[in-house]
């Protein structure tokens, strides 16, 4: 890979020009979001090599089975697939190299940042998202909130190196948002928190710190917590534009799982937004950093523990039981690290070692 700097990326960007592009210069405002607006950096633009410029750079918007959307600076597309193609290694949120034509895929770039996560005994990892500066960890201001279930999604984003934002919508539905508040910003150090009510356009003004252009945010959350609804407020669709939305269960306060696909859509005004499916159980595997940054309280104490491998239960000696003791560390939220902990090791495959490659269980669909 070659570093070529800017003038790639603006040679790129114009690849693929409508008939009257002509009469468009670099002094008149463009009519479709530009490829920077869309999230395009100086990370893709050096990952291109001089027998690569004439194609068109495209950001991944859907992935079905056989086929893929795609945004380009022209607007939306479908990619024309090579015979093949598993889709299945693609993520919404990818950028893919592409003949201008043809729309016929060529490459997909190396990524920023990559979500994933196994389902219950999977032989891979099934693609949440790519390229993501944000995960927007939705839940709501309502008996449905948990956090032991947060900690898995920040679990999740620490290891994918995104940034976590903890988003409590329906703010609106409760008399006190800030005690729901009290309940989980202790769940990582530093970790930011917001509540609003995602239907409400005030909901944009909260989230614009993480909304400008150029950034992408990808929402992911439990169902019926209001993702879809906040996607819509955030790009400000309606009617039949607009992502589904569905009630929740009156009982419960459960969703209904609306919303069945990975997409990605443009922030009014600003940068990329991507919607998920709700998700039922997180399981967590492949994961062991992003446990670390998780619960850093405690792997920061480990190694005044007396024994190296102590696992802070019963060896003498602990600074982490010592910390329980002392009242400094919640003997709660030790039970749920010792519980992801076991719960990653059990998930996680081994890739060398004289087991080699144990797999959970034989191959079955990869989606
Ligand atoms: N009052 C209020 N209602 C909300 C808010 N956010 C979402 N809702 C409602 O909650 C319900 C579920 O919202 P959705 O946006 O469909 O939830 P989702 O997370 O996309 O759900 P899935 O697609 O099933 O994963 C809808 O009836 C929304 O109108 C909010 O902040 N305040
Ligand atoms: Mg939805
Ligand atoms: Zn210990």
């Amino acid at each position: 890979m070659r570093r070529e700097g800017h003038s790639r990326t603006a040679g790129l960007a114009s690849g693929k020009k409508p008939p009257h592009s002509e009469r468009v210069t670099s002094e008149t405002a463009p009519l479709r979001p530009s490829l920077t607006a869309l999230g395009w950096s100086n990370f893709f633009a050096e990952q291109i090599t001089a027998a690569e410029t004439g194609l068109i750079a495209l950001r991944i918007s859907s992935v079905h089975r056989a086929r893929m959307g795609a945004q380009s600076d022209q607007g939306p597309l479908r990619l024309n697939l090579p015979p093949k193609t598993n889709t299945a290694d693609y993520a919404v949120g990818d950028w893919v190299l592409a003949e201008p034509e043809s729309h016929l895929l060529i490459r997909r770039l190396e990524r920023s940042s990559l979500l994933q996560r196994r389902t219950e005994g999977a032989r891979f990892q099934q693609l949440i998202a790519a390229n993501v500066d944000t995960l927007f960890i939705v839940t709501s201001c309502n008996d449905d909130l948990n956090p032991a279930r947060l900690e898995r999604y920040l679990a999740l984003a620490n290891e994918a190196g995104t940034e976590p934002l903890i988003i409590l919508t329906k703010a609106d539905q409760v008399q006190d948002p800030e005690s729901y508040r009290a309940r989980v910003t202790g769940l990582q150090r530093g970790l930011q928190v917001v509540t609003l009510d995602g239907t409400s356009p005030e909901a944009r003004r909260i989230l614009s710190p993480w909304c400008g252009p150029g950034q992408t945010v990808a929402l992911v959350g439990s169902s019926g917590v209001g993702k879809s609804s906040l996607l819509n407020t955030l790009t400000e669709k309606r009617g039949a534009e607009a992502q589904l939305t569905g009630s929740i269960r009156e009982d419960d306060a459960k969703g209904r799982h609306t919303t069945t696909s990975r997409s990605l859509h443009a922030i009014a005004g600003g940068g990329t937004v991507i919607d998920t499916p709700g998700i039922r159980t997180l399981h967590v595997s492949d994961i062991s950093v992003g446990l670390e940054v998780l619960f850093a309280e405690i792997t920061e104490l480990a190694p005044q523990c007396r024994f190296r491998d102590c696992s802070h239960a019963h060896e003498p000696g602990c600074a982490v039981q010592a910390a329980v003791k002392a009242g400094d560390l919640d003997p709660a939220r030790l039970d749920r690290w010792r519980k992801l902990l076991e719960e990653n090791t059990e998930n996680t495959p081994i890739m060398t070692g004289p087991r080699g490659n144990r797999v959970v269980k034989p191959a079955g669909k990869r989606r």
